[in-house]
């Protein structure tokens, strides 16, 4: 837990992570960077995050974590969906994750997430891990979204309120973030597979230029997906599950 939380209300922004990226000198370890509206979100692969506007969360955390524990580093978009999901969880839904790091809801993209390093000349200045999620939306605002999409308050039946939900993700977040740095993986196994949408089931996953075909076996401790294909066991890190 830090001490106290920073954060940093923009009113519009192109993006957080973009914002936060451009300001991490000035910027301590655990800020909170939002912004009631968000211009140009970007997601992994040049890939958009389609504003949906005010009312949803646009939020980027500023990290700063000792090189110590860079073995970790790249289970932190999987650290922070596990979060989500217990905080969505008290409003009486039932969140899935879809590897590596995307939550659903009735089989519904409800939040992204982008975790970009931010790099000096030889050093490291810090993770900036974003985070959208669609709060309060029209069913017709999906039109704009190429996928099935949804938002929480067309899932739940209890009210939402954007700052409240953005202070319980953060105390979410910080409340075990120093157990993950230390333990990675391994602390949110358990939670992560219970909630995942892909186990057992026959996936295509693209990877960067091909595609591969089998069934999820699951995860392993290191979060990575085990696809078995007809002859083969394959142990993916990176992709997209199609
Ligand atoms: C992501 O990328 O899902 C990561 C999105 C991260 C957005 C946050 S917002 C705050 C911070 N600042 C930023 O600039 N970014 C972060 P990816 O896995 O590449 O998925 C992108 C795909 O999700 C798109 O191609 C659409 O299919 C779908 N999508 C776009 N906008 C969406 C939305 N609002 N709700 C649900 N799905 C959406």
């Amino acid at each position: 837990m830090r001490d106290e939380l920073r954060e940093i209300n923009l009113e519009s922004v192109n993006s957080t992570n973009r914002w936060a990226k451009e300001h991490i000198s000035e910027l301590n370890d655990g800020t909170v960077v939002s912004a009631k509206t968000q211009t140009a979100g970007r997601g992994r692969l040049n890939r958009n995050w389609v504003n949906l506007g005010e009312g949803n969360l646009f939020l980027s955390f500023v990290l700063k974590p000792d090189m110590k524990y860079s073995k970790n580093f790249p289970n932190i978009t999987q650290y922070l969906s596990v979060v989500l999901a217990r905080v969505l969880e008290n409003y009486n839904v039932k969140p899935q994750i879809k590897w590596p790091n995307d939550v659903l809801i009735n089989g519904k993209k409800i939040a992204g997430i982008l975790a970009e390093t931010s790099m000096g000349q030889n050093s490291f200045n810090g993770i900036v891990l974003g985070i959208g999620v669609n709060l309060n939306a029209r069913r017709e605002d999906f039109n704009k979204i190429d996928k099935p999409a949804t938002a929480l308050n067309l899932e739940s039946i209890i009210p939402v309120d954007t700052e409240n939900f953005k202070q319980e993700l953060c105390e979410e977040f910080f409340r075990s973030y120093d157990e993950f740095l230390e333990k990675g993986f391994s602390c949110i196994m358990d939670e992560y597979i219970t909630r995942a949408s892909f186990v057992n089931k026959e996936l295509t996953v693209a990877l960067v230029a091909s595609e591969v075909k089998g069934v999820a076996k699951g995860v392993t401790e290191h979060g990575e997906l085990i696809l078995v294909g007809d002859n083969q066991e394959l142990t993916l890190n990176i992709g997209d599950i199609l």
